[in-house]
């Protein structure tokens, strides 16, 4: 669809502005969300990162881009609010330390809000403890860990030991992802959920959520 290419174009250009305005006709054309996100900004994202790897961009064209990402996705923001879905659980989310990737993590926190869960965000560089600290304190029953980076997936299986080492292992469930995560990485490291994309996370946080985290 022309509308949609239009917004991958004008996101790898970084050209938030248009982008906004493009994802905003979307929307009055009545193009569904999951459309705008996944053949619009999500496709053009996943261009950038393409050219990002062959080094035909460079960081600070991947910047312009993901502010444009951000900005077109926070116009969806409001359209994926189930209404009378409030208080489904509470979770508390974050990119592992050492990473500051967090277009995914936000794409997530976004989809989970929308299905009526409280999100507590703990934003991008987070310590194991923090994880760890947050859900005690917060009473969350849910950790979620994102990582794009094979050098901080790692601190994901920290966050399990130091959830066992608190004591409240057998309370919260941890869930896992980004683009290198896998399941068999999920099962090495001992966390509960691995999903490969935000609205599969948000579906299967609902589902711990309903069942009871101890369960
Ligand atoms: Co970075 N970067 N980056 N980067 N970057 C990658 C990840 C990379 C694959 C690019 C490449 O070389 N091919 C590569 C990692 C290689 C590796 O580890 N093997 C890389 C690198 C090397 C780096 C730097 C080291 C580059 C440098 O400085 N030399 C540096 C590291 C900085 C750091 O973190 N310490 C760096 C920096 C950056 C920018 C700052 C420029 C920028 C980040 C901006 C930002 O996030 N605010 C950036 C970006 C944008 C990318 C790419 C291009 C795009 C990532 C993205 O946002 N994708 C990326 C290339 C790529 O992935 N193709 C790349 C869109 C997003 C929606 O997808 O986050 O995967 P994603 O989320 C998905 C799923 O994974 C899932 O849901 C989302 C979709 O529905 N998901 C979850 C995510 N979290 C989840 C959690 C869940 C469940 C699902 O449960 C809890």
């Amino acid at each position: 669809m022309e509308l949609l290419n239009q917004i991958s174009e004008n996101l790898q250009k970084g050209k938030a502005k248009i982008v906004k305005e493009l994802v905003q006709q979307a929307i009055d054309q009545g193009i569904s969300v999951k459309q705008i996100l996944e053949e619009g900004l999500l496709s053009g994202m996943s261009i950038i990162g393409e050219k990002f790897k062959n080094n035909e961009v460079f960081v600070p064209e991947v910047l312009v881009a993901a502010r444009a990402m951000n900005m077109g996705a926070a116009l969806l923001k409001p359209l994926l609010a189930d209404a009378g879905v409030e208080n489904a659980g509470k979770v508390c989310i974050g990119t592992v330390q050492g990473d500051l990737h967090d277009i995914g993590k936000n794409l997530v926190k976004m989809m989970m809000e929308g299905k009526g869960l409280e999100v507590i965000d703990l934003g991008t560089d987070v310590a194991p403890e923090t994880y760890v600290k947050a859900a005690q304190e917060q009473g969350c029953q849910i950790i979620c860990c994102s990582a794009l980076l094979t050098t901080t997936m790692p601190y994901m299986g920290e966050v399990v030991k130091k959830a066992e080492e608190a004591g409240i292992r057998d309370k919260v469930k941890i869930m896992i992802g980004g683009a290198p995560v896998t399941q068999a990485f999920c099962d090495q490291i001992g966390a509960d959920v691995y999903t490969p994309d935000a609205s599969s996370a948000a579906d299967a946080a609902i589902e711990i959520c309903q069942k009871g985290a101890s369960a």
